[in-house]
């Protein structure tokens, strides 16, 4: 296990790793209704200053292409990433490729949405993903991505 350390500014690697999917990178313009009114960037950084404060380097990462993400997890395996926070958007609903990149790498995860995806259409009731998260967070707005935080730090200071 990657262990924390003292200085998170000096060390690249990451211990945490939170994924964004598809369309994510509108937040902030549309749809506040579902998804907020905190755009990517803001809510990126009120992660990383959470992470940098219990001593740990949180990267962040948003694509619109399912292989860049596909790519992205491959990478963590081999930086010694400990544990992925993803919001898989759209992908939730219709990506195995997604799912098997996070089988492959075995690296424990919680999947988070800022809506409530069971209180929408049917279509975003099933995730490919739930079934292998360590647990599934949705419909807290950005305090999913927090609340899964939080988890991952007290899990990363108890080992
Ligand atoms: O609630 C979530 O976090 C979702 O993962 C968001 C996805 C949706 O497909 C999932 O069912 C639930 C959609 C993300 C689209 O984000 C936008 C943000 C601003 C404007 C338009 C889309």
């Amino acid at each position: 296990m990657t262990q924390p350390k003292s200085d998170a500014k000096t060390s690249a690697a990451p211990h945490l790793l939170v994924l964004h999917g598809p369309n994510l990178n509108l937040l902030g313009s549309r749809e506040p209704q579902h998804y907020g009114a905190a755009t990517l960037a803001d809510i990126d950084a009120a992660l990383s200053r959470r992470a940098s404060a219990a001593g740990l380097v949180l990267a962040t990462f948003q694509t619109n292409h399912e292989g860049a993400m596909v790519e992205r997890i491959h990478a963590a395996r081999q930086e010694g990433v400990a544990r992925i926070i993803i919001n898989p958007a759209a992908w939730t609903h219709t990506s195995v490729a997604i799912r098997d990149a996070l089988a492959a790498v075995a690296i424990p995860f919680i999947e988070v949405h800022l809506s409530n995806v069971h209180a929408r259409e049917p279509f975003r009731h099933h995730s490919y993903f739930s079934d292998l998260a360590q647990g599934v967070i949705a419909g807290l707005g950005q305090a999913s991505y927090h609340l899964a935080l939080e988890f991952f730090i007290n899990q990363l200071s108890g080992d």
